[in-house]
């Protein structure tokens, strides 16, 4: 059985104080999860969260990563610097990346064996715009990011990745995907590893949903066959909203 996994990404809120009140607030009362969590503040406060939660039970993330090991990138920052700051994931291609920031499935790739190669988990973010879902293209936008995220990536590596749905529409606007609409892009794209990379490996692939997860509408969704954990954003900021929502996931 896989595992759940509920990850909060804080993209680019708080300050260093709140950001190690949270983490602090969440290693006092996370207790023992049975299911895997972790949270991805700012580049900025990795380090001091990473503090605030040692010896509990949330392991920490980065939003992003350059691809080339070190040298003259200024402003990036490595795979293997995550690691060694004390992290154990990276969100890759988050809609935010690819849309505001332009980032194409193949800077994405790199990225994603960049990670691989230093030792962290990716978080691989895929999911559809509203037109494209009104266009009916859902399976082949999220069959695309997928197949050129992970192009030339063995099937024993896939088997390492996270995989992120979050539709775009779903995202920060309040309008969660129903459980039904999240279960159904799931299950095709287990399918659809299924059908590339072998059953063997679309059977331990963890897919998240993200997009307006709350702890309000968590666990319906995080009962879904497919959907094997949460990836949260706005619902992450606060204690009782992320626990809740691990709460949800057991
Ligand atoms: C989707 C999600 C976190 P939110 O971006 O990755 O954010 O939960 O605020 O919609």
């Amino acid at each position: 059985m896989r595992k759940k996994f509920i990850a909060g990404n804080w993209k680019m809120n708080l300050t260093k104080a709140a950001a190690v009140e949270l983490a602090a607030g969440l290693a006092a009362k996370i207790g023992t999860p049975s299911v895997d969590v972790a949270v991805c503040p700012p580049s900025v406060y990795l380090d001091a969260v990473v503090g605030a939660l040692a010896g509990s039970a949330i392991q920490v993330g980065g939003q992003n990563c350059y691809h080339e090991p070190k040298g003259a990138f200024t402003g990036e920052l490595s795979a293997a610097m995550l690691l060694d700051i004390g992290c154990k994931y990276v969100i890759l291609g988050h809609s935010e990346r690819r849309h505001i920031l332009k980032e194409t499935n193949a800077d994405i790739q790199k990225k994603v064996v960049a990670a691989l190669a230093a030792g962290l988990t990716p978080i691989l973010c895929v999911g559809e715009l509203l037109s494209e879902r009104e266009a009916g293209q859902t399976a082949a936008v999220v069959h695309d990011q997928f197949d050129g995220s992970l192009a030339g990536i063995s099937a024993e590596q896939v088997q390492q990745v996270v995989i992120a749905y979050e539709p775009v529409w779903a995202i920060g606007t309040g309008k969660v995907a129903t459980p039904e609409q999240a279960e159904e892009v799931h299950a095709n794209l287990r399918a659809h590893i299924a059908a590339k990379l072998g059953q063997a490996t679309a059977d331990v692939v963890r897919i998240q949903y993200g997009g307006s997860v709350t702890a309000e509408n968590a666990a319906t969704l995080l009962h879904q066959p497919n959907i094997d954990g949460a990836l949260v954003g706005g619902a992450s900021l606060k204690v009782e909203s992320f626990l809740g929502i691990v709460a949800g996931a057991t």
